[in-house]
């Protein structure tokens, strides 16, 4: 973007966010005068961990270090992420395996500050220069524009100094790295102080995780996530394309494909489900997912992001998690 057309983009900016927020023009007008945009930003958003097959996706989140981290914490904050668990009705597992792929079980929040990774992406949102791209890329620098205005109606109603935080190259801020929409509509005050605080308390943090899942999520409480399926020999490729999963099929649909569980379960004989391929080392996975999967993909949409969670969920439960 040229220095002029830029000047334009932000002068809009501020009329538009000050009216919608009732935020003083000049409060923002300050705020951004102080932001960068950083090249390091932009090449950090240009290379992002979901592209990657499975065998290579798995290895980053599913190191032991981060299974036996998972552990320990799960030892250490029992109680509070079983509160959690109880109230909205999230696994206290899946909560923490959120908070070890997000963050390292907080130990890495992210070191970028959160204005200047919005305002970036708001900006000067990467091209490729590819026509059939432009559309996409046209939405993502929309998107990262609300969330840059989101951040200042965050900051007025949360008393937050938005100057000083900091989070990923992409603004997603604290233990489950909300971006800000997310911070305004799903976190709760788990503690009960009157303040909704993700960077520091751990009561707030696992409610508001566990919130998202339910309301945005619609988690449903001891629903499956996901298990292994075994293809027939008469089975055609399944065709199941995009991003989000849609849950369109049932067990006796997939049979009638000649795709079945891996291990005998039992469902209801309605209940939505659908099947994803997963190149892993080993050649090609077949998993059945259900609600509680296409939960997690409202998190991240990336079916790798959700079986990562899912997997180390299980793992740090103890349990096997089918996960090969
Ligand atoms: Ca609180």
């Amino acid at each position: 973007m040229h220095i002029r057309e830029l000047d334009a983009a932000r002068a809009e900016f501020i009329r538009n966010t000050s009216q919608r927020f009732g935020i003083p023009a000049a409060q923002i007008e300050v705020v951004l005068a102080g932001a960068q945009i950083r090249d390091s930003i932009i090449k950090a958003m240009s290379r992002p961990a979901e592209a990657k097959p499975w065998r290579d996706y798995r290895p980053i989140f599913l190191q032991p270090a981060r299974i036996d981290a998972g552990r320990a914490f799960l030892a250490a904050h029992r109680e509070d992420l079983q509160r959690a668990e109880d109230k909205y009705g999230v696994p206290k597992e899946i909560i923490a395996a959120i908070l070890g792929v997000e963050t390292g079980y907080g130990g890495n929040k992210g070191s970028y500050p959160v204005v200047d990774a919005l305002y970036t992406l708001a900006f000067a949102y990467p091209r490729s220069g590819d026509p059939a791209k432009l559309a996409y890329e046209d939405r993502r620098e929309a998107f990262f524009r609300d969330e840059l205005a989101q951040l200042f109606a965050l900051g007025k109603e949360e008393h937050l100094d938005i100057t000083s935080l900091k989070g990923s190259y992409a603004g997603a801020m604290g233990w489950g790295q909300f971006m800000p929409s997310s911070y305004r509509q799903f976190a709760v005050d788990g503690d009960g102080d009157g303040k909704r605080d993700l960077f520091n308390d751990l009561d707030d943090v696992f409610a508001s995780v566990a919130n998202y899942f339910a309301q945005k999520g619609q988690w449903q409480r001891g629903g499956l996530v996901m298990v292994r399926a075994v293809r027939g020999a008469d089975a055609q490729d399944f065709v199941n394309p995009g991003n989000a999963v849609t849950l369109d099929q049932t067990l006796a649909g997939l049979a009638a494909l000649d795709y079945r569980p891996a291990s005998p379960v039992t469902l209801a004989p309605a209940t939505p489900l659908t099947l994803i391929t997963l190149d892993g080392a080993a050649g090609p996975e077949y998993w059945i997912v259900f609600n509680d999967f296409k939960a997690i993909t409202t998190y991240n949409i990336s079916r790798h992001y959700a079986t990562a969670v899912y997997q180390l969920s299980e793992l740090i439960a103890g349990r096997s998690g089918d996960a090969g």
